[in-house]
């Protein structure tokens, strides 16, 4: 079974396309892995690392020519080659490297238990690492969490097979508002789903840009309804979730209160409060909707870009203003986004290919150290910040390219250890560090329980790719909500996702469920 899954994933990657760079690695495996290695020669390390859609990463030469990853290379003393994995490509990319690429030493994934990594793991692909942490990761063995180290994604049958990021908040979404829109109409921000759509009405007739046209778009989001769950975080049915109960792990997007969201979804639509593009809007043109055009008045997105998004807001409407408001309640008063763990998006493996595989724990354990921190916080000295009377001075970016460049240090190459965003001392005087600050307030508050959370890739799932959300319920959910099928279709949906395998699902999400509350 799981072989079929891998040549399906493997020919669907092929047709995508995806082969590009997958052999670009020649003649980085020098002598230096063999156990001779001088003393004064720098260990080599290959990196499997994703662009993860950032424009000064996707948009630079040669990666492994940038001034910052050459700095990385000198402070870490570790010769590092970056091998970028396309963003939008990097499942596909992943698969294809599992199944017969040439593995780095070190690879990002969103985690083991991801249907591209999962097989690498049951197969022997990858190396576990806890002996390898005891020995030569101190500082990662002391800074994780047990909570991150047991995870799904980090672990399974208590062999440790990944290196997470921990997340500075749970909850990676929250609703993101034009609150120069709101005080140009003079309201106040919503709370209930019934407030929100006044206000989404208020933005659509009322021409809060103020050019005589009716060109707002109250809402919006992604193709495949991403970036565009906070009102199925009101009625608690966020689709890819799951919740127990009566016994059982149902996935939401069959539990009765989906129908109940699917209409109001539908009401949205029709009164073109909802972007009527969002099944088939790609990123680039949704991000130009908000940024250069700047008609959307409402969407949602990570808590802690929040001043990034303000500063692109501004470059297309400089009289703009960014305001992060908790997301819609539902009839328990209770709202969000989903809350996922404090394993972060990276979960970094070790195949079994790779030579001197401590070299990449030692690696990622220097990233705790305090000359690492300076850097990825604070980049280089008399290139972005200088140091006066023993204090660092930075040059906190304020237009787009700067702030684009800066999350080459700030984030992309934090491949582990503490986020920026809990150095109070930095993001006190950061531009809009208050909002960043307040919309990981916002996110602490709220948010929906997914008691799936962590679960490993089911085998019925693995095998019927259909019955998950981006499967049989999407196509359902763009039929009821654009108007092509009446709200009672889902009931004849639920009979159906049942009978073609999801009884299995739910009966193996459930034995999974029961056997971790077992612990
Ligand atoms: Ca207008």
């Amino acid at each position: 079974m799981r072989k079929k899954i891998t040549l399906l994933a493997l020919s669907a990657a092929l047709a995508a396309g995806t082969l590009a760079g997958c052999s670009s690695n020649a003649g980085t495996k020098g002598q230096a892995d063999s156990q001779g290695k001088t003393d004064n020669k720098p260990v080599k390390l290959k990196i499997g690392i994703g662009t993860e859609g950032l424009q000064y990463i996707e948009g630079s030469p040669n990666i492994n020519d940038d001034k910052y990853v050459k700095k990385l290379r000198e402070i870490s003393k570790t010769d590092v080659t970056l091998d970028l994995i396309p963003h939008r490509e990097f499942d596909q990319k992943l698969t294809l490297l599992f199944a017969g690429g040439e593995l780095p030493d070190l690879l990002q994934t969103h985690g083991i238990n991801k249907p591209e990594v999962a097989p690498a793991v049951d197969t022997g692909v990858l190396i576990p690492l806890n002996e390898l942490i005891d020995k030569y990761g101190p500082n990662l063995k002391k800074n994780i969490p047990k909570e991150s180290w047991d995870f799904a994604a980090v672990s399974k049958d208590g062999k440790i097979y990944g290196i997470p990021t921990v997340n500075a908040t749970p909850n990676g979404t929250v609703m993101m508002v034009r609150k120069d829109w709101l005080d140009k109409l003079g309201m106040k921000p919503p709370k209930t789903v019934d407030e929100y759509i006044e206000m989404l009405k208020a933005f659509k007739d009322k021409d809060p840009n103020g050019n005589g046209k009716a060109d707002e778009i109250p809402y919006s989001g992604r193709e495949k309804l991403a970036f565009t769950e906070a009102f199925f975080g009101a009625y608690d049915v966020i689709p890819a979730d799951w919740k127990f109960e009566n016994g059982q792990l149902i996935p939401n997007m069959i539990r009765p209160a989906m129908k109940e969201a699917l209409t109001a979804h539908r009401k949205l639509y029709e009164q073109k409060l909802l972007d009527n593009e969002v099944f088939v809007q790609k990123a680039k043109d949704w991000d130009a909707k908000i940024k250069g055009q700047g008609i959307v008045g409402l969407w949602s997105h990570g808590p802690r870009l929040a001043d990034k998004w303000a500063a692109e807001v501004k470059t297309g409407t400089p009289s703009s203003q960014l305001e992060i408001i908790p997301a819609p309640v539902g009839p328990d008063g209770k709202g969000g986004l989903s809350i996922t763990s404090a394993v972060g998006g990276s979960v970094w493996v070790i195949p079994k290919t790779t030579k001197n595989p401590e070299n990449a724990i030692k690696f990622l354990d220097w990233f705790y150290s305090d000359e690492a921190q300076k850097f990825l916080t604070y980049g280089t000295e008399g290139e972005d910040y200088t140091v006066d009377g023993g204090k660092i001075k930075y040059k906190y970016p304020e237009k787009q390219e700067d702030i684009y460049r800066e999350e080459m240090h700030l984030v992309w190459l934090r491949m582990v250890g503490p986020s920026h965003l809990s150095d109070a001392e930095f993001m006190k005087n950061r531009p809009s560090g208050d909002l960043v600050l307040r919309a990981m307030d916002v996110a602490a508050k709220e948010g929906r329980k997914n008691d799936g959370l962590g679960m490993p890739a089911l085998p019925t799932l693995q095998a019927r790719p259909e019955l998950a959300r981006d499967g049989l319920w999407l196509e359902l959910a763009a039929k009821i909500i654009t108007g092509k099928e009446a709200p009672e279709a889902f009931d004849k949906f639920v009979e159906d996702w049942k009978k073609r395998g999801g009884d299995q699902v739910i009966k193996e999400a459930t034995d999974w469920y029961k056997s971790t509350q077992k612990k």
